[in-house]
């Protein structure tokens, strides 16, 4: 049954169908699914058939930009309903961003309301974010780990150049690095030396929980 609102939920995404999305929403969260659930399987799974619709060249580009503005709107209604972490001692402390050139947001903005809904303190600095504030913030802020999300194959390059810059800024023996975005893996991380690579949003919980284990 879940299964099968979930997959209209992600129909309706890609039919830019927003009363049939809310509608689905709406019962999906009086049945009790969880909404990080509601998220990932049905509204991401969504938001993928259009990329490769897009890819396919079967949608074109206003037909993505449609789905995009859907998806966050509806991400919007969801997360209202993800349950606060009540501990009052922060988690840790996480700057994150889309790094420059790059304008895709979707994906960054899901990771950070489960990072907050996990008593994570995030500082956002945006998409198409100068690769220095996200160090500069790392600094104001003394963060514990630099999230960056990369959606182009010529933007990730960027993921590199931010471990750089914290070396030349001697912060990265301090701050621990977390990259992610579609064409992101393991290997990338490894290669350019990030300290993890998460492939979704509640990975990425997960992740940045085992980094400041490690840090501590
Ligand atoms: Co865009 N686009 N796009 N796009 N776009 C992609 C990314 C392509 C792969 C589509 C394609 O051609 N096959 C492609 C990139 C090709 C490449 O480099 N290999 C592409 C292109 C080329 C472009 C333009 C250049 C198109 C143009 O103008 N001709 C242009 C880019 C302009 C720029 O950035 N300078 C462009 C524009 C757009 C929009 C504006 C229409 C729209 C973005 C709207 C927005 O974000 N506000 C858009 C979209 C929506 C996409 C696709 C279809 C979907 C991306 C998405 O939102 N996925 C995408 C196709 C694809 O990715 N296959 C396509 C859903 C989210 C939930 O997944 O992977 O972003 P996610 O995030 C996950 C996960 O990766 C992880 O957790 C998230 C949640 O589970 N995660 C992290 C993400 N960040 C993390 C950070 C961490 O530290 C840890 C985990």
């Amino acid at each position: 049954m879940t299964k099968e609102v979930m997959e209209k939920l992600a129909e309706s995404i890609v039919e830019n169908d927003e009363d049939t999305g809310m509608e689905l929403i709406e019962q999906a969260l009086a049945d009790g699914v969880n909404p990080v659930e509601i998220i990932e399987k049905g509204l991401s799974a969504g938001m993928l058939e259009v990329g490769e619709m897009f890819e396919d060249g079967e949608i074109f580009l206003p037909q993505v930009m449609l789905a995009a503005a859907l998806m966050a709107k509806l991400v919007e209604v969801v997360q209202k309903e993800i349950p606060a972490d009540e501990k009052v001692e922060s988690a840790g402390r996480i700057v994150l961003g889309t790094v420059e050139g790059d304008v895709h947001d979707i994906g960054k903005n899901i990771v950070k309301v489960l990072f907050q809904a996990n008593g994570f303190e995030v500082f956002d600095v945006g998409r198409d974010a100068p690769l220095a504030s996200f160090i500069d913030k790392a600094k104001e802020v003394d963060a514990n780990i630099i999230a960056s999300s990369a959606l182009m194959t010529g933007t990730m390059q960027f993921q590199a150049t931010i471990e750089e810059l914290l070396k030349e800024a001697g912060l990265r023996d301090n701050v621990r690095t977390m990259i992610g975005g579609a064409p992101c893996t393991d290997h990338w991380a490894a290669k350019i030396g990030a300290d993890a690579y998460a492939e979704n949003a509640s990975e990425a919980v997960t992740k940045a929980r085992e980094l400041m284990a490690v840090a501590n």
